[in-house]
């Protein structure tokens, strides 16, 4: 399952507005869409660098994935998007591997992505999600 490409990376802010400020002040890159994700309970941000996206997290629940996260770490990065082909069968042989699957099939995520997510603790420590765009 060998991934295309890093889709994105996730960094987990505290006040987006800040941070699209940032990105676009410091790289002169242009925020292209700002979309509410209520099922991660967050409120992304999306810049294109090349094939790669910059997403920016904002926790809209403390209780949230990246609500949690900035709590108890701060900001920072939060997790790595893998594009890959054919996610259902990427699953199964992560978890033929010794992966341990966060989400066992894809669910819908930000933009219209087929998303799911490895658990750090079997990956080194880092958050990792595959993701498949099956729209094109
Ligand atoms: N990267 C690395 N480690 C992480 C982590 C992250 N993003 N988030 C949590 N952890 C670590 C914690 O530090 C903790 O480690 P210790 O036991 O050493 O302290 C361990 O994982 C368990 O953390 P927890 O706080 O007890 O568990 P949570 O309830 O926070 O769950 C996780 C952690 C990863 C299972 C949960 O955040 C999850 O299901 N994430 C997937 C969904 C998600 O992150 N969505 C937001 C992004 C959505 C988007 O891209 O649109």
């Amino acid at each position: 399952m060998k991934p295309t490409h890093i889709e994105h990376i996730g960094i987990a802010v505290r006040d987006l507005e800040a941070s699209i400020r940032f990105y676009e002040k410091v790289f002169e890159l242009k925020c292209y869409k700002i979309e509410d994700v209520p099922d991660q309970k967050v409120r992304s941000a999306f810049f294109l660098v090349g094939d790669t996206k910059i997403e920016l997290l904002e926790s809209t629940d403390p209780e949230g994935p990246v609500g949690k996260f900035v709590e108890k770490r701060g900001e920072g990065i939060h997790h790595i998007a893998f594009a890959v082909k054919e996610i259902e069968k990427c699953l199964r042989h992560a978890e033929d591997h010794g992966v341990v699957l966060i989400d066992k099939a894809p669910r819908k995520g930000a933009e219209k992505l087929d998303i799911a997510f490895f658990h750090p603790k079997s990956t080194s420590g880092v958050l990792i999600e595959v993701c498949e765009d099956k729209n094109v």
